[in-house]
């Protein structure tokens, strides 16, 4: 490690030269290797009996709720000892661990310092276990007490001219309790600055249904992919990203289902599985998913779902009343008409050819659903991260509403959640965006007058930066540094602060690349046992399909020096606002009961909610599509075609499509090791997934080492050192890893309306790597 004290610490990982082996990917996901995987972490760690113990508590009713992802728990049949994936128990190994990062550590090691660490090793280094300060000039963090800490944060808050010039960000794993704490805090200190990973994640989502069927979360239930005739999975990689998905799927395929993949990836997740939980599964008999995979381009989805609509159209006119429904769509939407005047403009072979994919496929996938009204399309981040990221969202609308597919048993909508209470943060209120009428509630409930303006999202927060507009970043878990496009600008953003200050439960580079003055605030994790008021207290999340869960944790905090996130934002709001507030914060940190009391009144949907959170399962918040009813004000309580453009991607000569995605081996900006198995990388992580035909035209060759330019703008940004992979992707499509291309991302490319960067879309140049 170098010790130079007086350098920039590093935004990014750094550029090394990796010595990455590469193997066939493979054609499954899961079985045997995925539990040894998964008990491998936890036994690794230093105290295996804590993780253990947790593991067995995870997803479990009265245990904790896994942090790892939001796809639901079954409603009633859960495996006594195994609601838990490979991936969950990573996530739990990570959090749980008894490696202790003190003042001690801090004092030993600069902030530059830990800088040159990549992201794994600071990862390894164990649980945050004290508040740490770094003053002006500081070249390392050093210890300070809980209240110092706060009188701080607040007396810089109440410096601002304005508090607009503060910004609040939450990431997904902060619980309905603490949310609603924390939006009540800033709403009342005086802003709606409250960026979120929702923002950078499934805001597209959230805009696009919002407008199309009045909700911006999804309709189906678990119980619906078990009866149900086809499922259609858009840019989402199960496999990896929510493995207990798989055995959802599993049950679906045995019940009589179809599976359409669409992805320009061939991943395995989506291929087969083999369930680890079954004795079919131990012995390695695998069950296949998709019945149809149709590799589509990068961002070829839109036109892909046009050629879809068009060829059924046709199929509608040739057998009229059999394939579209007719009752549906005149009874519960508006806009029909409009929309199958805008498909004449098309024509199918047209779009097949746009898309990438082959007509035939196309016209296979359309037979598999034309005489089917029990269609569950779910997506991700492959869909949400584009410029027409919402408009796209709005098209796989246009196809369930053609098919009536929506509200029926075995049928709907399905975006599949990211964080395990991103969803319950923004039910929470934690957004930039609130309704008035939400505002109005606050108002009448606690009494204070919410500030009315528009707050900032992630990408207008790292600009107001730049501008010398924001002065104070609040983050709320997450790790906004890496996860945010643009990493040297907005790096240089965060250090244009006045103060940075980050409730966090492990080391990672937003806490080394900071403002003027920076703090650390260590936290409970979701297994940690949460000790308020001297009683035990429960937290509730809610996952991706709307079901209120509560979650305890089990394990004893690794320091006596934590403080839960709902005890942080209490204590933060009385040192900041002082006899100002009239919220009383001591009750609330004394018994998270007081707390859902409060959402009860302020929230529809949580009647009784002490009572039902404690009930078997937990409860489901009302969802009127799923019942339905259309609760769309802005169109007549009807849902809405509506008519999107087909996008055009000129690429000069030398120029590629990027998409960022998510290894195995990863929890967003958290790397658990160097591994990608389901897709034979090993040993490192700086790889770029390649057609084998660019690479001959490029005049380069598997295996060489190249850098990676973007010019969006008029600005180079560069990454260095990606090794060439010769892979299964479309010609002129190419895919790298989150956080190490993030730097490419330019700040200014965004999703139309819901501002969401464009991780899954960057055009980008390959030169070799010049030493
Ligand atoms: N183990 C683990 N679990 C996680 C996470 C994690 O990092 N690790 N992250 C959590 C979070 S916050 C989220 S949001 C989710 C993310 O879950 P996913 O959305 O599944 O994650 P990604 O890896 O971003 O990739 C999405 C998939 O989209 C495909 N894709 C890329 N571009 C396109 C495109 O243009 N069109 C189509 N059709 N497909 C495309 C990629 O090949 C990939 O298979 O997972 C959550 N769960
Ligand atoms: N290029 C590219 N960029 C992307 C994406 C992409 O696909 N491609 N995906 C985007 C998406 S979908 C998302 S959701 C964002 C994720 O963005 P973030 O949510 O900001 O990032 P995470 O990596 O999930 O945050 C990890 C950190 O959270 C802290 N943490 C973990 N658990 C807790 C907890 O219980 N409480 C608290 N207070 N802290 C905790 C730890 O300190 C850890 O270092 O990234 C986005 N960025
Ligand atoms: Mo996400």
């Amino acid at each position: 490690m170098k010790t130079k004290i007086d350098e920039v610490p590093e935004a990014q990982n750094p550029e090394i030269h990796e010595n990455i082996k590469v193997t066939e990917p493979k054609e499954w996901a899961a079985g045997v290797t995925a539990v040894w995987a998964a008990f491998k972490d936890v036994l690794e760690e230093e105290s295996p009996a804590r993780g253990m113990k947790a593991l067995l508590h995870m997803n479990q009713k009265g245990g904790f709720d896994c942090s790892s992802c939001a796809w639901p728990d079954p409603d009633d049949d859960r495996s006594p000892i195994a609601e838990y994936c490979e991936n969950g128990a990573k996530a739990l190994a990570w959090e749980a661990t008894n490696k202790k990062l003190t003042a001690n550590f801090f004092a030993k090691h600069s902030v530059y310092e830990l800088s040159q660490m990549d992201d794994l090793e600071m990862g390894k280094k164990g649980r945050l276990a004290e508040p740490v300060y770094l003053p002006k000039g500081g070249t390392h963090y050093q210890p300070i007490s809980w209240d110092d800490a706060f009188k701080l944060i607040a007396r810089h808050l109440n410096d601002l001219k304005s508090p607009d010039e503060a910004a609040f960000y939450t990431s997904g794993r902060t619980s309905n309790e603490a949310s609603f704490l924390y939006q009540l805090f800033v709403r009342e200190y005086g802003t709606n600055n409250m960026p979120d990973c929702s923002n950078m994640c499934h805001e597209s989502t959230s805009v696009g249904l919002a407008d199309a069927i009045g909700i911006g979360k999804g309709t189906v239930t678990l119980n619906d992919f078990y009866d149900t005739d086809v499922i259609i999975i858009i840019g989402q990689n199960p496999g990896t990203n929510h493995p207990r998905m798989l055995s959802a799927l599993e049950k679906a395929k045995k019940n009589g289902s179809k599976i359409i993949a669409i992805n320009p990836l061939r991943e395995a997740g989506l291929l087969a599985f083999k369930n680890p939980q079954t004795v079919k599964g131990i012995f390695g008999m695998s069950t296949q998913l998709a019945d149809l995979y149709l590799q589509v381009r990068i961002n070829g989805d839109m036109a892909l779902l046009k050629a879809m609509e068009l060829l059924l159209y046709e199929a509608e006119l040739e057998n009229p009343g059999t394939v579209f429904d007719h009752q549906f769509i005149q009874k519960k939407t508006s806009g029909y008409l409009d929309f199958i005047n805008s498909l004449h403009h098309y024509n199918a072979a047209d779009l097949a050819k746009d898309a990438g994919v082959a007509l035939d496929d196309v016209q296979q996938a359309v037979d598999m659903i034309k005489h089917k009204k029990r269609i569950i399309i779910c997506w991700a981040m492959g869909v949400t991260q584009h410029v027409n990221g919402v408009a796209t969202v709005k098209e796989i609308v246009n196809l369930t509403l053609l098919k009536g597919s929506i509200g029926k048993p075995g049928a709907g909508l399905c975006p599949v959640r990211g964080h395990s209470n991103v969803q319950g943060n923004r039910t929470m209120l934690i957004w930039d965006k609130p309704k008035p009428e939400q505002l109005d509630k606050l108002k009448e409930v606690f009494g204070f007058e919410p500030p009315r303006g528009k707050g900032l999202d992630v990408v207008e927060s790292i600009k107001a930066m730049h501008e010398g507009k924001l002065k104070v970043f609040f983050g709320m878990g997450g790790n906004f540094l890496s996860a945010t496009p643009d990493t040297v600008y907005t790096a240089d953003a965060l250090r244009k602060l006045k103060l940075s200050v980050q409730v966090s439960t492990k080391l990672n580079r937003s806490h080394l690349v900071h403002g003027e003055e920076a703090l650390i605030l260590p936290t409970l994790s979701r297994s940690d046992k949460d000790v308020s008021g001297g009683m035990e207290q429960i937290v509730s999340c809610e996952n991706s399909m709307g079901v209120l869960q509560l979650s305890k944790g089990v394990l004893d905090p690794i320091s006596d020096n934590l403080k839960s996130e709902t005890v942080i934002v209490c204590e933060l709001a009385k040192a900041t606002l002082g006899s100002r507030s009239v919220v009383d914060w001591d009750k609330y940190a004394s018994n998270y009961d007081h707390v859902r009391d409060a959402i009860e009144k302020v929230i529809p949907g949580f009647k009784d909610y002490n009572k039902r959170i404690r009930e078997h399962g937990g409860f489901y918040l009302p969802n009127a599509p799923r019942e339905g009813r259309f609760d769309n004000k802005a169109h007549h309580n009807k849902a809405i075609f509506t008519v999107s453009p087909v996008p055009s991607h000129a690429l000069a000569d030398d120029e590629y499509r990027m998409t960022t995605i998510r290894s195995h081996d990863q929890f967003n900006t958290t790397i658990y090791g160097n591994e990608d198995r389901y897709r034979g990388i090993h040993n490192g992580r700086r790889v770029i997934f390649m057609n084998p035909v660019d690479i001959a035209r490029a005049g380069l060759k598997d295996g060489d080492e190249v850098d990676l330019f973007n010019y969006f703008n008029g600005i180079e940004r560069v990454a260095h050192m990606f090794r060439i992979v010769a892979y299964n992707i479309p010609e002129r499509d190419t895919a790298t890893y989150y956080p190490e291309a993030n730097v490419l991302i330019p700040i200014d490319s965004v999703a139309e309306q819901s501002n969401t960067p464009t991780s899954k879309l960057v055009v980008i140049k390959i030169r070799k790597h010049r030493a």
